[in-house]
């Protein structure tokens, strides 16, 4: 069995089949210390800590992960706190530094006895419909090797190999929301025991706990401006404004460790199955940042893979294979529904000719933000689709 990409899709498949005994390697384009220290989510759901407790892949989860349930909304109307960690499941999430997840994924992976090359690249997946599939890399000589399995999983994100792979009928649906977010990582502990989501007429500005020293920002952001255009100074008065820190109380201030451009797009490819090809996590669907599904669908879709693939290898029953799609698929629209929702919640999106939204835009906003407030039917929703994938 072959894995392209060490992220928590390719590190969760490639524990599950080790522990099921079957033998695969991980093909990794990046070196250790990067796939170990590059930051990016942080809220893991309760299915998510369910998997890797399972497989006895949670104890870093349990040891430093903090438990978070609360989102705090900040509008032009006033604030208010959902708990949905009290709502639907009644579990909210596990707040974990996606890079210490995949570094004790890693670690797992290793003691286990799996086989993994860093500083790999894949070029292209060959043969994929028959059944002995193969995958040309460049290792860190400049080399090229092939590798052949009898399945090749793409771990490997949205511009990896295996989607270049693809036969050309394969169906990429794509969308963009027409938002841009500044993504900052600022070393500066958390300044609300919540998810901060304030919704401000000059756009939206968030905050998420990563750690107690470290808390992560957005700050929506005009499209085409470079990440780097505003002084540090510039973007905590902005954060202050948005936040409307000077009603609820000020933001910690501290030095940026991290700012990138997310632009708010997602896409899913159709179907995630190419003969002996299967596509899981980013690789199979990007969604925008603004729910925090991508590296739970992630885990979820690792772990349907793995069964079905356990089961092909082991018993000669592919059923499951033949189900891979479909059933991740369901899961995958669900995801993006709710992210949708969540992004239209937080955002005037640009609206024919007005980009800062329109006054029906605006009106439809408040009246969602309205409900969101003051109905336990939506509210319970919310939690639903929140912690849910
Ligand atoms: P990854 O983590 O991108 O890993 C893919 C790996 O493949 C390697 N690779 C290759 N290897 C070999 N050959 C090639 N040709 C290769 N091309 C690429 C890469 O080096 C990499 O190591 O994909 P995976 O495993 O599918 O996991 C997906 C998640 O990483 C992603 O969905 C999340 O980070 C999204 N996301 C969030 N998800 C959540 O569930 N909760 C969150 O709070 C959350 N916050 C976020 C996020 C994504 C963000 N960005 C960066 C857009 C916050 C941000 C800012």
């Amino acid at each position: 069995m072959v894995i392209l990409g060490a992220g928590p899709a390719g590190l969760v498949l490639g524990n599950l089949l080790l522990a099921a005994g079957i033998d695969c390697v991980i093909l990794e384009r990046s070196s250790r210390s990067h796939v170990q220290t590059r930051p990016r989510a942080g809220f893991l759901a309760p299915h998510t800590a369910r998997i890797l407790d399972r497989h006895g892949l949670a104890d870093g989860l349990h040891r430093h992960g903090r438990r978070h349930g609360a989102c705090e909304f900040r509008t032009p109307e006033g604030r208010f706190r959902l708990d949905y960690g009290a709502l639907g499941e009644g579990v909210g999430h596990h707040v974990y530094p996606q890079q210490n997840l995949v570094t004790d994924l890693l670690r797992h992976y290793l003691d286990r006895g799996g086989r993994i090359r860093f500083d790999t690249e894949a070029l292209a997946v060959h043969d994929a419909d028959g059944t002995r599939p193969s995958v040309t890399t460049r290792g860190p000589d400049g080399r090229p090797t092939r590798w052949t399995a009898r399945y090749v999983a793409g771990c490997d994100g949205r511009h990896g190999a295996a989607r270049r792979s693809l036969p050309p009928d394969t169906v990429r649906h794509h969308h963009d929301h027409g938002v841009t977010w500044l993504g900052l990582l600022a070393e500066a502990p958390p300044s609300l025991d919540a998810v901060g989501y304030a919704l401000h007429d000059r756009g939206f500005a968030g905050h998420m706990a990563r750690t107690p020293d470290v808390t992560r920002y957005y700050l929506q952001w005009q499209r085409g401006t470079a990440a780097d255009a505003w002084s540090e100074q510039r973007i905590w008065d902005e954060l202050d404004l948005r936040m409307r820190a000077a009603d609820h109380g000020p933001l910690h201030r501290g030095a940026f460790l991290e700012r990138g451009l997310v632009d708010l797009a997602c896409d899913v490819i159709e179907p995630l199955r190419h003969g002996s090809l299967f596509l899981a996590g980013d690789a199979a669907s990007l969604l925008a940042p603004a729910a925090a599904k991508g590296a739970n669908l992630a885990v979820l879709e690792a772990g349907i893979l793995a069964s079905a693939l356990t089961d092909a290898l082991t018993r000669g029953d592919t059923a499951g294979l033949d189900a891979y799609s479909d059933r991740c698929l369901t899961h995958i629209w669900k995801a993006q529904e709710f992210t949708g929702w969540m992004t239209r919640l937080l955002h005037a999106a640009p609206d024919g000719d007005e980009p800062a939204g329109s006054f029906f835009q605006a009106a439809l906003r408040r009246s969602r933000i309205a409900s969101l407030r003051t109905s336990r039917v939506h509210q319970e929703w919310f939690a639903d689709n929140y912690v849910g994938v």
